[in-house]
C-alpha cells in the first residue's frame, strides 16, 4: 500500500561500446530516482584519484603502459571505490555505475595475449550487480553519434573485438538494450523499465554478493 520498501540500495550497472549512450541515460536515471529514491552516480574509470589520473593519460595517449599494468590500474581503480560504493549501497541510496568489471574484461581481453579468464581475476569479489543495463549500437550508428575516435579505443575494429567479448560476459542480470534508430528518450522508456522490475523483484532485501565468486 505505497509503504516504502526498505534494504539496501540497488547496484545497477550501464555497460555498451562506445557512444552508446550510457553516460546519458545514467545521467537522467541518477536524477529521476532521486525524486523518489536516495540515488547517486559512480563511473568508471573515476579519473579524479591518483590512480584515474594515469588511466587518462594512458587513454589519451600521452603515456604507455604494458597492457597488464593498464588492466590492474583498471581493476584498482574500483577497488578504490568499493568501500563507498558498498556504504551507499547500505544506506539504501542506489548506486548507478557507468562501466564497470565487465569494461574491464571486454576490452583488455581485446587485446593480443590477454585471456579473459586471466582478465577476470582482479575484480573477483567486488559486489556483483543487481542490474546489468547493456546499450547497443552498431558500428555505424555510433559513427554517426559525437565525438567518436579521440581516446585510444576508440577504433572500428577494436570496438568489434569489444563487442564480441561482452556476450561472453552476459548472465542473468544482463538486459540487453538496442539503441539504433532510437531516440534517446525511447531509449531512456526501456531503461526505465527494466529499472522497475528489478526494484518490484526485491532484489534488495538480499544482501549483495560477490562478482565471479
Ligand atoms: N575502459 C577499460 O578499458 N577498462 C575499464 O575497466 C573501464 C573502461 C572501466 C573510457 O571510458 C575508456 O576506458 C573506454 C573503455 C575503457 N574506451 N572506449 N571506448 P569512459 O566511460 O570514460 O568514456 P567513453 O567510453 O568514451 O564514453 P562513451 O562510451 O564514448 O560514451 P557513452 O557514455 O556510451 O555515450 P554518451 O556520452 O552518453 O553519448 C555519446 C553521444 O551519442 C552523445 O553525443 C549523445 O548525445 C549521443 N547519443 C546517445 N544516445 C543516442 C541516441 N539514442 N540517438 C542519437 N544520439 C545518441
Amino acid at each position: 500500500h505505497g509503504a516504502r520498501t526498505t534494504g539496501r540500495g540497488l547496484l545497477i550497472v550501464f555497460e555498451g561500446c562506445d557512444r552508446s549512450g550510457k553516460t546519458t541515460h545514467c545521467t537522467r536515471l541518477v536524477s529521476e530516482l532521486n525524486a523518489r529514491f536516495t540515488a547517486q552516480f559512480m563511473r568508471f574509470p573515476d579519473r579524479s584519484t591518483l590512480v584515474g589520473r594515469m588511466i587518462d593519460a594512458y587513454l589519451k595517449g600521452e603515456k604507455e603502459l604494458d597492457d597488464h599494468a593498464i588492466h590492474l590500474l583498471f581493476s584498482t581503480n574500483r577497488w578504490e571505490k568499493v568501500d563507498e560504493l558498498k556504504r551507499a549501497l547500505e544506506n539504501g541510496s542506489h548506486v548507478v555505475v557507468d562501466r564497470y568489471a565487465f569494461s574491464g574484461v571486454a576490452f583488455s581481453a581485446a587485446k593480443d595475449g590477454m585471456s579473459m579468464q586471466w582478465c577476470k581475476q582482479p575484480d573477483r569479489g567486488l559486489p556483483r550487480p543487481d542490474l546489468v543495463c547493456f546499450l547497443d549500437v552498431s558500428p555505424d550508428e555510433a559513427q554517426k553519434r559525437g565525438g567518436f575516435g579521440r581516446e585510444r579505443y576508440e577504433k572500428l575494429e577494436f570496438q568489434a573485438r569489444v563487442r564480441q567479448n561482452y556476450d561472453h560476459l552476459m548472465d542473468d542480470t544482463w538486459q540487453i538494450i538496442q539503441t539504433d534508430h532510437k531516440t534517446m528518450d525511447q531509449v531512456y522508456a526501456e531503461v526505465m523499465a527494466v529499472v522497475e522490475r528489478t526494484m518490484q523483484s526485491q532484489i534488495n532485501q538480499k544482501p549483495l554478493t560477490p562478482l565471479w565468486p
